[in-house]
């Protein structure tokens, strides 16, 4: 019954965010989440995808259990939904039944629907497509990974803390052909160039909370997490700006940045 369900949400959601992205009416107007108790959030602290659901389940004002995994857990998240893939939010629902959803959009799309008939409203707009900041995103792609992935690792976080979090990592990454001796060798090359697309960033922010001036849309979904999975890197300079837009809007979802342990 819950397998079913599952599938049958998964398709719902799934409907809906497809609608949404053309410009449409959602198909389907449930609130898949009216009545969950015991929601858990299961996660992966520097996983962008989890991010983004913690930012919105933050923004909305639920608290779910965190339950973050080490990323050479195989078991653990298999256990939830058949493959190593999160984030993953499980509740029950009214009548008691075990509920799981995976893919962050269509937990954000379920989050949105449920406060829409219960708690008065979305909070996430539609992405806008704006073109500068796909090709800031695009620049920032380029350059951010030789930084981050080193630097994560030292990170004091659960997906991280044994030897074996650590190699899966690497390993991960080296099989494509990253080098983290090179990353960490070219450091102060690459910083400068982070820098300088951080400044540009100023730019792009249309207010201090929301990089469009009508509020909180996919836009910042796509970014925010980047920007937080950059806050371990120490030699980054933040302008001001960019830097409250990163720290409020993360402390608004009482979800922590890692300035506090970059190196
Ligand atoms: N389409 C999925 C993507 C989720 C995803 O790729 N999660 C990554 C973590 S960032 C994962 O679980 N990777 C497992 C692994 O690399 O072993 C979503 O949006 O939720």
């Amino acid at each position: 019954m819950a397998r079913r369900w599952y599938r049958l949400a998964g398709l719902a959601a799934a409907l809906m965010v497809s609608s949404a992205a053309f410009g449409k009416v959602p198909l389907a107007s449930t609130a898949p989440l009216a009545g969950a108790r015991g929601l858990g959030v299961h996660i992966y602290d520097h996983c962008p995808y989890c991010t983004r659901v913690e930012l919105v389940l933050g923004w909305h004002g639920w608290q779910p259990k965190r339950l973050v995994y080490g990323y050479a857990d195989v078991a653990g998240p298999t256990a939830l939904i058949g493959k190593k893939m999160l984030p993953v939010l499980t509740w029950h629902d009214s009548e008691g039944q075990e509920q799981k959803m995976c893919e962050s959009k269509d937990i954000i799309e379920a989050v949105e629907v449920t406060a829409e008939s219960t708690t008065g409203g979305r909070l996430i707009m539609r992405r806008t497509g704006r073109k500068d900041l796909k090709a800031w995103q695009t620049r920032l792609r380029r350059v951010m990974h030789g930084l981050t992935r080193p630097r994560l690792l030292q990170m004091p976080i659960k997906d991280f803390a044994r030897e074996e979090d650590r190699k899966y990592q690497m390993d991960k990454y080296t099989a494509k052909g990253f080098s983290y001796e090179r990353a960490l060798a070219d450091t102060e090359k690459l910083v400068p160039k982070v820098n300088t697309l951080l400044l540009e960033f100023e730019e792009l922010l249309r207010s201090d909370k929301a990089l469009n001036a009508f509020g909180h849309s996919w836009d910042d979904l796509y970014v925010l997490p980047s920007l937080r999975v950059l806050t371990c890197v120490k030699a980054l300079a933040w302008p001001a700006k960019v830097r409250a837009y990163v720290e409020k809007n993360h402390a608004d979802a009482g979800l922590a940045c890692y300035f506090e342990h970059a190196c």
